[in-house]
């Protein structure tokens, strides 16, 4: 993987760069849709590409090893071919999904037990073997096997969690050099900062992950319920000390201010199932504002989903014919909102590029956050 940065900034920390791996360039800051199980819920992967286009997109280890499981993506030849998916992909390592989807947890030092949310069996994963789960998906990014502190967490809770992350860490790397590639191209392991909203724990915790000197740098552990001023905060303390030649990646974040304000401290990639999840939901981001589709107020407005006509679904359709689908609950509703979420996200992080690119980001950025939270 090689990073190359374009620009910084002259009055905020934002970045514009480009990440080049062996399935094809990021341009960034990036905005990657979250293909949890293999999909981009109700999106065709021709859709994505033509329509929403994103240099790359996110699966999660802790789904895919669970269903359709590691013989079946072995014998695929990866995730890329199993999906019909020849650009970037980027595994989580189940390091958050372990957290927040199974009952019956049991955290330990050598890793975690956890119950399926499906059928209620109990599995194990250690650092060691969700790096082999990661190399047999195939991403060409894999994550670090983490632990995501609660919110609120106290303090000694927050330390010891951050000082296993860092252990765990440890373990990855070391057992990561020794688990060979499994198919034709590269892949490229980004650690974790961690250490709740402390910030002398999310100094430390950034110290010690800059120290071990990766490829790529991630920050978890935010948006996990902490005021949003509490959010940038840490992620200023941490991207002032990570890499500044290595691209640094938010995880889980956010609403489009976040995404802005974030990429004004330095933030290079963003995930989140916002788009796709709320869309489904009939909550349609725009530049305008936030429109819940299915509220009364459209049910006679001929208008176009968005008249600024980001992705082609927005001009073809009107707000009353899609909220209409949402009330008759019609499947193509849910299509029609992730189409036009994923665009407005993309389109977003494009337009932040572009500025960062022109030196106008600042006034750019201020502008639009004022606008992006308003309820329409
Ligand atoms: N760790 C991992 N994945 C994540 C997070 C984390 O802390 C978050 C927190 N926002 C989202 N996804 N491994």
């Amino acid at each position: 993987m090689q990073f190359k940065l374009e620009a910084t900034d002259t009055q905020s920390s934002a970045r514009a760069g480009t990440i080049t791996t062996d399935h094809g360039v990021i341009k960034t800051p990036i905005f990657m849709p979250v293909g949890t199980v293999g999909t981009v819920k109700g999106v065709h992967q021709r859709e994505l590409k033509e329509d929403i286009n994103p240099d790359i997109i996110l699966g999660n280890t802790y789904h895919l090893y669970l269903r359709p499981q590691m013989p079946i993506l072995e014998k695929a030849g990866g995730l890329h071919k199993f999906m019909n998916w020849d650009r970037n992909i980027l595994t989580d390592s189940g390091g958050y999904q372990v957290y927040s989807l199974s009952a019956n947890r049991k955290i330990k030092e050598e890793g975690v037990k956890f119950k399926s949310h499906i059928d209620g069996s109990y599995h194990f994963f250690t650092p060691e073997n969700v790096m082999e789960i990661q190399r047999t998906i195939g991403a060409d990014i894999i994550m670090a096997f983490d632990e995501c502190a609660p919110y609120p967490c106290d303090y000694n809770y927050a330390k010891r969690s951050m000082h296993m992350t860092h252990r765990w860490l440890d373990r990855c790397i070391k057992h990561l050099d020794k688990t060979p590639l499994k198919y034709d191209y590269d892949q490229t392991f980004f650690p974790i900062v961690q250490g709740s909203t402390y910030k002398d724990l999310r100094k430390q915790s950034a110290e010690y992950i800059a120290s071990v000197g990766a490829e790529g740098n991630a920050i978890g552990g935010l948006s996990v319920g902490e005021p949003a001023e509490e959010m940038y905060e840490m992620t200023e303390i941490v991207t002032d000390i990570l890499p500044k030649d290595k691209p640094r990646y938010l995880m889980g974040v956010g609403t489009p201010v976040n995404i802005l304000e974030n990429i004004a401290l330095g933030i290079d990639m963003f995930d989140c199932v916002m788009p796709t999840r709320n869309g489904r939901n009939g909550m349609l981001f725009t530049s305008e504002g936030i429109i819940n589709i299915k509220n009364k107020k459209w049910e006679a407005d001929l208008s176009a989903v968005d008249p600024m006509g980001i992705t082609w679904v927005d001009t073809e359709y009107s707000k009353a014919y899609l909220r209409h689908l949402f009330t008759v609950n019609e499947m193509l509703g849910r299509q029609i909102a992730t189409i036009h979420n994923l665009g407005f996200y993309l389109w977003l992080v494009r337009e932040a590029r572009k500025h960062i690119l022109a030196g106008t980001f600042a006034d750019w950025k201020n502008g639009m956050v004022k606008k992006l939270a308003q309820r329409l």
